[in-house]
């Protein structure tokens, strides 16, 4: 086991400008053929050409079409001997149908297809498998004897036929990538075709493969894909450089997607959609990454990476682009409040947790545990806060000039960050710290108004806390979106506050002074301008005045959930025997009661923070006192606004067929949530029949499976009387749709009780799970590690050995889905004594595995140090 570090970087000394594959595809006995040009970039006439590989049979080597001196070790070819410019020529067999760990050239579902990110690509031959060697790639495909759909690969095709009886097709990709974008597949699909015409009037062809039979629901992700192609016109000023763009939907993928140039490979779930089979947020997931993978087309493929840990360097930028795309064509409001939701209820624990590190890491074991919310989501953070310093114009015109000067080469963050400085004029060498320094940021504010000189003093103060490999940090550049409400609810603007309403704030303390005629309220981190914690004294009053005044969509769902913080905070030590959270019910009601809401965002606000945002108010974590209270506040409020939520249940109820769009879905949302307060009222009078017939007819009435799964998991998480009936009836509706009866394992896994532990046991053995498809376990046992504190924490122990358990057995077989679903033990330092111990044991227990892979090892020493 050896981490990497990122100072020890070094240029590689050979580069490969051209390969040729050749691919005679079989299950076990795939040949594969390279012939591929090298150069000698180092002084150093007599140092060998290393070439990365893995579980590969080699078959032969010639340089320059002569035998030669080479040796294998440790995962690497060694030729010896080699002059400054030569061809190295290899054979060596793979077996896909045999590759459980989805990395390299696999099978899924009867067809290939590769998965090289960030180093598969060693899996299929011997080569420079580094992000900064950059070469063309012309790949023939020769299909399986048994016969096959389609064969693709990257770029434009170029020839195909017959060799011996069996279809094959070259392709050629014009543009130098590395080796982490290539890609390959190869089988039978539905295909879904269009075009679309770019800004230069150049028609693109546009092509999606998708399982047989669902050609239905491949039609929304293509729709998405010419929104996509729009969108980077129109904002960014890119234009698609290809004249083909293809997508494949498969269901065995460790990752969401994968932007392989011109041939982009998805997991299936980001692609298959319709009413029937698929919820709104599916709807809305398919665009987003649709969105993400081609907008890596320029950010990731064109302009590349110089080493892994600049990862962050194309997935936060393009992450931010998503976001904006999202924004732009379905809801800014809704954008933005899910990903500050991910970055408080996920990155901040990432943060808080052993594997905590900077957006751009210094140190990696295994570079799969690295596709974190900390390297896309805090990372998109970055760059957000980059946009509001440096405003629309300059990053769009930086993005043009990093785009341009650095197109068809590997770089770094630095580089990124030297043409955003230059296109904009602004100095950016304290802002990298955003990029070196781990841990969240915590801001504390303090206020004080002077009535006589009418003047308002702002007191802040910044402090990172130490993380594992970092005890110190410096200030960051912390831009606070601010304004100023009066007691009246109304906004005034400072002389003092600038045009654009940021406060920059760069040092450990400083003070801002602000003039106004009344005593007001600071509103901070309005559209959460930063990604920090703050920590402020505004009282309930506050929180409320805020709630009802602030236009502004985050600030508004921050202040219902800080009311209900303030309460949680308040209550950890007597939770059994708690008050009603008046403040709390009196803000919802008056949230239920404004009939010109936007029904977006009082769905939004009227939410309950989940257990997994909650934990972050401690340091010690009371999984019993956090799950009490939280379950107290649900029920105390679903009791006072009984009638309200009837009467929003009725006012919202579906009344034609399901369409898709962000109006009908937020009306979906608060009908079903208005359902969910209903449920929790009844059960707590003991009215069972009434919750299950609510349920059971909500159910059976709907035509859609947003409805139908906000129906079966109330059925499931509050164990009514028609529990069994709805799960058997979506068990034998779904069961043979794999990816639709996903969640039915989710609904079952996610039901807050310690008993879910055992239910998960059960449904392992349910004839639908397949431990080889990440879908399923990610479905099942990763919905209940990552999605149910409650189960996960089962004061027995059972919910940590059985995640040991699936740990230990998937490592073998999948070790990047085991090293994720593994996370949420690595905190065990924080959980009460008893846990403590329970869950170091299975960590324990982990660790004295034979043959333990290096992701999950690397996560369970950084645990137990
Ligand atoms: N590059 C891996 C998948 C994604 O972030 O697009
Ligand atoms: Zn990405």
């Amino acid at each position: 086991y050896k981490a990497v570090k990122r100072l020890d970087y070094r240029a590689p000394d050979f580069t490969a400008t051209d390969i040729e594959l050749e691919f005679n595809l079989s299950d076990d006995y795939t040949i594969v053929k390279s012939t591929a040009h090298y150069i000698r970039l180092t002084e150093d006439k007599k140092a060998p050409l290393c070439l990365d590989g893995e579980d590969l049979e080699l078959h032969s080597v010639f340089v320059d079409g002569l035998v030669c001196k080479y040796t294998e070790e440790k995962g690497q070819l060694i030729i010896e001997d080699v002059p400054d410019e030569f061809d190295v020529s290899i054979e060596n067999v793979i077996a896909p149908a045999l590759n459980t760990t989805l990395m390299g050239l696999y099978k899924s579902c009867g067809c290939f297809c590769t998965q090289c990110e960030p180093q598969g690509f060693r899996r299929i031959t011997y080569f420079l498998d580094r992000p900064d060697v950059l070469a063309k790639y012309k790949v023939t495909i020769i299909g399986p004897e048994s016969g096959c759909g389609v064969l693709l690969s990257n770029g434009n095709l170029v020839e195909s036929g017959e060799k011996q009886g069996r279809r094959y097709c070259t392709w050629v990709d014009p543009f130098p990538k590395p080796s982490y974008l290539f890609a390959l597949v190869a089988g039978s699909f539905d295909l879904v075709s269009d075009t679309f015409k770019t800004k230069s009037g150049r028609e693109v062809s546009l092509q999606l493969y998708v399982d047989r039979g669902a050609y239905e629901r491949g039609l929304w992700a293509m729709e998405c894909i010419k929104q996509s192609m729009k969108w980077d016109e129109d904002r960014f000023n890119l234009e698609y450089d290809l004249d083909n763009f293809k997508v494949v939907a498969v269901d065995f993928f460790n990752q969401g997607a994968m932007e392989n140039k011109s041939l982009n490979i998805f997991n299936s779930i980001y692609v298959l959609v319709d009413p029937k089979s698929a919820t709104d947020t599916n709807f809305f997931n398919v665009q987003s990454v649709i969105g993400h993978e081609y907008f890596h087309n320029y950010t990731g493929d064109r302009v590349t990476l110089r080493d892994w840990f600049q990862l962050s360097l194309k997935e936060s930028l393009t992450v931010f682009r998503d976001q904006e795309f999202s924004s732009d064509v379905a809801s800014r409001a809704l954008t933005r409040l899910h990903a500050v939701d991910v970055i408080r209820s996920a990155q901040f624990a990432e943060d808080a947790s052993p594997m905590a590190h900077p957006v751009r890491p210094e140190e990696v074991m295994e570079m799969n545990n690295f596709y974190t919310v900390t390297i896309y989501d805090k990372g998109a953070e970055v760059i957000r806060m980059l946009h509001t310093i440096i405003g629309e114009d300059n990053f769009k015109k930086g993005l043009a000039l990093y785009l341009d000067r650095y197109d068809g080469k590997a770089v770094t963050v630095d580089d990124f960050l030297s043409a955003m400085s230059e296109a904009s004029a602004v100095d950016l060498t304290q802002f990298t710290r955003w990029y070196s320094q781990a841990g969240t940021p915590v801001v504390t504010a303090k206020w004080a108004y002077d009535a006589n000189e009418k003047k308002l003093t702002l007191d802040l103060e910044q402090k990172t806390p130490p993380t594992l490999s970092q005890k110190e940090k410096d200030p960051v550049v912390i831009p606070i979106r601010t304004s100023f409400l009066t007691g009246d609810g109304k906004e005034v603007t400072p002389p003092e506050l600038s045009a654009n309403g940021i406060i920059m704030f760069t040092k450990d303390k400083e003070s801002f002074t602000f003039t106004c005629d009344e005593e007001v309220l600071p509103v901070l981190f309005k559209d959460f301008s930063a990604p920090v914690k703050l920590d402020a004294h505004y009282s309930d009053d506050d929180y409320k005045l805020m709630l009802e005044y602030c236009e502004d969509p985050f600030i508004r769902k921050n202040s219902s959930e800080f009311l209900i913080n303030n309460y949680v905070k308040d209550h950890l030590e007597s939770a059994d025997n708690l008050p009603v959270p008046a403040s709390i019910i009196e803000a919802f009601s008056h949230v239920l009661s404004d009939k010109n809401g936007d029904p977006l965002l009082t769905c939004q606000v009227l939410n309950i923070p989940p257990l997994s945002v909650l934990t972050e108010l401690c340091h010690k974590i009371d999984f019993d006192a956090l799950h009490t209270i939280r379950s107290f506040i649900e029920k105390e409020i679903a009791k006072a606004l009984f009638a309200d939520f009837s009467n929003l249940y009725a006012k919202t109820k579906a009344t034609g067929s399901y369409v898709y769009n962000i109006k009908e879905m937020s009306k979906r949302s608060l009908n079903h949530l208005a359902l969910k307060m209903m449920i929790v009222k009844l059960k707590d009078d003991k009215d069972e029949d009434k919750a299950a017939d609510l349920v059971r007819d909500h159910y059976k009435k709907s035509d859609n499976m947003t409805a139908k799964l906000c129906a079966l998991t109330l059925a499931v998480h509050y164990d009514l009387l028609c529990k069994e009936e709805l799960l058997k009836e979506f068990e034998d509706k779904w069961s043979g749709d794999p990816l639709v009866f996903d969640n039915f394992f989710r609904v079952q896994a996610t039901a807050p009780s310690e008993d879910t532990v055992k239910i998960v046991r059960k449904l392992m053995k349910h004839p639908c799970f397949d431990k080889t498809n990440p879908n399923r376990v990610r479905a099942l046992v990763g919905a209940m590690a990552l999605s149910n504190p409650v189960a996960l924490n089962a004061k027995d122990g059972s919910g940590y050995a059985l995640l040991s358990e699936v740990v230990r057995d998937l490592d073998k077989v999948n070790p990047q889905v085991a090293a994720r679903i593994l996370t949420p033990l690595l905190s065990f330092k924080r959980f009460d004594e008893a846990r403590a111990e329970l869950a170091r044991n299975e960590l324990l227990r982990i660790k004295s595995e034979k043959d333990l892979s290096n992701g999950v090892f690397e996560k369970i020493e950084a645990a137990l140090n």
